[in-house]
């Protein structure tokens, strides 16, 4: 009876699957626990042995908490919409739909294979229907709504309709756009419905706007700042530049101070906390106003230094600022004019990373001093950027080097008001200790109080007051894209009008061509039947758009982020047709308890769900303010890289250790044609491609070609990629899962070796063994000695604080000794042996599952409790006492605990080292110190 994996598996996976032995009630006895996984997007490449990680540590706590007597939530599903399957459908014309399934076909044939504990009765789609009405219904709440300031929260925006007609909006504080104008309720109640729509939109948590957004040509679409990486887009690295469209956007800016906070009371790592507190970007400071000589505006500056306003010695405003046209003086136009051509090209990213070029121009401009009315110059410069703060500084040299480096350049004379420091060659910043002097009133006085009562005076003089600035900017919502949630949106006049949720979902339409049109409209500009008919309530032709009864649908699509910002909650309730989930499951499971993915998505995924989430708290549909209670991150699991060297120019191959200075050109092999030792297949490399049929090889002296190795990310270009399949067939899912944990600590980057899993794969081997003797299964009623039980509970100690501390490598490690030991032990008896099955089952669940039932159980091992770890089999049961005379330790006697102070003074006099050591003499006092010490007197 061999340890016969592939039949082991199988079975179990089987009989997993047909008695859903994981599927999770929404009502239990037993306290919940849920366990998620950020769900795959289905790519065409497969799983490769790096996806499963944070899959398999999920897995083992689900498992475990099981035991632990839990009602465990552990579902999976698909993010489905996305680029790659549409850009698939773009070369070779298959619906995105189609490849979807395909993919998701193959990643549940991997997924199954791995032995997961999945509820898939709870399984979601993100691209299906029933799943993305959702999604259209919850931008339809987010269009309902506003954020009231005050009562900070979302309210509906039937309730501001209301606070307009009664009292107009001077009095109300809500987040909104910028150019809202004040109107009385009389003004309101005259607004004809147009007007009163467009001021709605001003206030809707989704909302029109005309924004400046992220354009990406090649992909022909809008990209949000966390799909751009150094300038470039996120996928496929293409250049992206700044373009005006008119979009959806998300108000998530209202809610920057609540994801902030709420940062404090969740589980997450401080680096992850960090990178969504610096995304959300709080500075605390003042808005002052400045006037601008000879006309009737005036310029609002944020500034987190109100304290230097006296050291205001010009103002810049950002090139694209809305005033520069008008401001510009006659003689500086044309200089202005070529500036603000030049710096259009420039990205945002670009600005802000470039210290070194400085560059600007005079708008010939004055603004008048709030409180000396000295003339202030206005400048432009790129520094400053249109989306930060009013998109206007004014300029302290003194202590702002950026402010600083732009005087010089310009040669503006320099301000100095710091006491006792010295600006000759850069700007003081402010620290602790700081003194302000040549400011009027806040002469003498420490920055950080000087600061305040600027503030103070600002207000008194009505030119400024205390601001909170975010750097968080509003999300736009509109991709240019074919395989995304369509907007549940029609346009009346130009106005969006939404569907109302019994027609929904409005299903994603046919096209011929997933490209923009000819005319730059987005894919579904190619739709012929995407039009909606409201009186019918559906869709209809294009034909038929009368603009009467039947209007034009929204042509944009939904981004990536919409689809997960919510699926958690459709999972606790997945089939609901009439909820997105019933009040009783969201009761029930409130919130994931631990929540496992890449950090990649930190300031995406995560900042756009906790959003969503406090939303529909707000709006009464959920209960809870966060989603994700405690989260890890995943470290990365990196191929190992082959390398063959081609001698420059020719087709030959040089080993590793032949190079010697050659001109060589490294070229990625197949790491399935290189074996242990690093030599490689010739004749399958050859094989491979045409162009190395021919291809000659110098080997070294052994015949052997040895390729050099490298750690890189793992990826089908590099052709490192490991399979799991290939691993579960040749050493079960068992090996790899405990492999994968073996590798290193959870959140760390590690490098994939298939060479060290043999190590596992014995252990297992080993473990098998201890069960299962001379080809029987042999167990023994018999009870444990006290070594093997000391094992045992000393193992269980160990694993449960390794699980509870997610430190799965180290729980492999114990669970390989405990074998060793058991095994030196020749324990055979069931008392060990079946609570060691449960021990394991999380990490190894298949064998442990064949392992529980020839133990002669008939239910499967996950309804088994966990072993409960007691003290008294660790505590020792002899004690090695040092033997003093006189003080002075001679020897050591291994004494039982439990011997009595008398007994323990006999057995030592009795013993022969210490006659010798006592040479005939009768000591006068024996002391005996139980447990401690005996020392001989005399
Ligand atoms: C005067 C001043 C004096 C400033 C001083 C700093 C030091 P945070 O919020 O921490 O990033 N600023 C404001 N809006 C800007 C924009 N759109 N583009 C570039 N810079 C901008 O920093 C806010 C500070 O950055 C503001 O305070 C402003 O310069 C500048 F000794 O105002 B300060």
């Amino acid at each position: 009876m061999n340890y016969n994996f592939n039949e082991i598996e199988a079975k179990w996976q089987k009989y997993w699957a047909e008695n859903q032995t994981f599927k999770a009630s929404n009502s239990s006895d037993k306290p919940k626990y849920y366990v998620l996984d950020m769900f795959p997007y289905p790519s065409g490449a497969g799983l490769h042995v790096g996806h499963p990680l944070g899959y398999i540590a999920s897995d083992i706590y689900a498992r475990y908490k099981r035991h632990k007597g839990f009602n465990v939530l552990h579902p999976q599903g698909y993010d489905s919409f996305g680029l790659p399957a549409e850009q698939y459908a773009i070369q070779t014309g298959q619906h995105p739909a189609i490849t979807t399934k395909d993919n998701i076909a193959r990643y549940r044939e991997q997924l199954d294979k791995i032995g997961f504990s999945f509820d898939w009765s709870r399984e979601v789609r993100t691209s299906n229907p029933e799943y993305y009405k959702w999604t259209q219904w919850i931008f339809i709440q987010l269009f309902e709504s506003w954020y009231d300031l005050e009562a900070d929260k979302s309210r509906p925006v039937s309730e501001l309709q209301e606070i307009f007609a009664a009292e107009g909006n001077t009095r109300i504080k809500a987040a909104c756009d910028d150019d809202v104008e004040d109107f009385s309720a009389d003004a309101w109640n005259k607004f004809s419905s147009e007007e009163k729509q467009r001021i709605l939109l001003k206030y809707r948590l989704t909302y029109l706007a005309e924004t400046e957004v992220n354009w990406c040509p090649q992909l022909g679409t809008v990209l949000a700042n966390d799909e751009i990486v150094n300038g470039v887009s996120e996928r496929g690295g293409y250049p992206v530049t700044r373009k005006k469209m008119t979009q959806w956007s998300m108000r998530i800016s209202a809610f920057a101070e609540r994801l902030l906070k709420g940062l404090e009371n969740i589980d997450w790592t401080e680096s992850l906390k960090e990178s969504q507190r610096n995304w959300i970007g709080k500075s605390v400071g003042a808005h002052v106003d400045f006037k601008i000589q000879g006309t009737d505006h005036k310029v609002g500056v944020f500034t987190t230094r109100p304290d230097t306003i006296f050291g205001v010695t010009f103002m810049t405003l950002a090139p694209e600022h809305e005033l520069v046209n008008e401001i510009t003086t006659d003689a500086q136009k044309e200089e202005v004019a070529a500036y603000v051509e030049a710096t259009a090209k420039r990205s945002e990213r670009e600005r802000m990373a470039d210290v070194k070029t400085i560059s600007g121009a005079f708008t010939g401009a004055y603004a008048e001093h709030p409180f000396t009315k000295e003339p202030v110059p206005i400048w432009i410069g790129d520094y400053v950027l249109a989306g930060y703060g009013t998109g206007a500084v004014m300029a302290v040299p003194c202590g702002d080097q950026r402010d600083y480096d732009f005087a010089k350049h310009f040669k503006i004379p320099i301000k100095d008001i710091f006491e006792n420091a010295d600006i000759s060659e850069e700007a003081h910043s402010g620290k602790e200790g700081t003194v302000i002097a040549n400011s009027d009133f806040l002469n003498g006085l420490e920055y950080k109080e000087a600061l305040q009562k600027a503030i103070l005076k600002l207000e008194e003089i009505g030119a400024g007051y205390g601001k909170t600035n975010y750097r968080l900017r509003d999300a736009v919502f509109s991709r240019q894209r074919y395989w995304g949630e369509p907007f549940p949106v029609y346009y009346v006049d130009g106005l969006p009008q939404m569907i109302d949720l019994e027609h929904l979902p409005l299903h994603l339409p046919e096209v011929e061509k997933y490209l923009p049109t000819e005319t730059g409209e987005p894919p579904l500009g190619n739709a012929t039947d995407w039009a909606w008919d409201t009186v019918a309530n559906k869709v209809v032709s294009n034909d038929k758009i009368d603009d009467e009864t039947v209007f034009p649908l929204e042509l944009n699509t939904m981004p990536g982020w919409a689809g997960s910002s919510w699926y958690l909650f459709r999972y606790m309730d997945a089939g609901n047709d009439d909820v997105f989930a019933s009040e009783a499951a969201l009761d029930y499971w409130e919130n994931v308890d631990l929540y496992i993915g890449g950090s990649e998505h930190a300031t995406g995924h995560l900042l756009y769900s906790r959003f969503w989430t406090k939303f529909l708290k707000d709006r009464g549909h959920l209960k809870v303010e966060e989603p994700f209670k405690k989260l890890i991150n995943q470290g990365m699991i990196l191929g190992t890289s082959a390398f063959v060297y081609r001698l420059e120019g020719e087709n030959k191959f040089v080993s590793k250790n032949l190079i010697d200075g050659k001109s060589v050109q490294p070229i990625h092999a197949p790491v399935a044609f290189v074996n242990s030792s690093d030599e490689l297949d010739v004749e399958a490399f050859k094989n491979w491609r045409p162009e190395f049929k021919d291809a000659e090889f110098i080997t070294e002296e052994s015949g052997a070609y040895i390729v050099g190795r490298e750690v890189e990310k793992m990826s089908k270009s590099k052709y490192n990629v490991v399979n799991p399949d290939d691993i579960c067939e040749d050493f079960g899912a068992d090996t790899l899962r405990m492999y994968e944990m073996f590798l290193g600590p959870i959140d760390q980057a590690k490098p994939w070796n298939t060479a060290g899993i043999t190590g596992v794969h014995s252990f297992l081997k080993k473990l098998w063994k201890l069960y299962i003797k001379n080809d029987q299964f042999e167990v023994s009623e018999e009870k444990a000695s006290a070594e093997s039980l000391k094992t045992l509970h000393k193992t269980i100690k160990k694993v449960t604080e390794d699980i509870e501390n997610f430190s799965f490598n180290t729980s492999v490690s114990t669970f390989m000794i405990c074998v060793n030991e058991l095994n030196a032990q020749k324990c055979n008896s069931r008392e060990v042996l079946e609570p060691l099955a449960v021990l394991i089952a999380p990490y190894a669940p298949h064998i442990a599952e064949e392992l529980w039932s020839k133990l002669g159980h008939s239910e499967s091992i996950s309804t088994a409790s966990y072993p409960e770890f007691e003290e008294k089999f660790l505590v020792e049961s002899t004690k090695n006492y040092p033997i003093s005379f006189n003080g002075k330790m001679r020897f050591t006697m291994e004494l039982p605990m439990d011997m009595s102070k008398d007994e323990i003074e006999k057995t030592v006099m009795a013993d022969e080292r210490t006659q010798k050591q006592l040479d005939g003499r009768t000591p006068k006092k024996v002391i005996v110190v139980p447990g401690k010490i005996v020392n001989i007197v005399g």
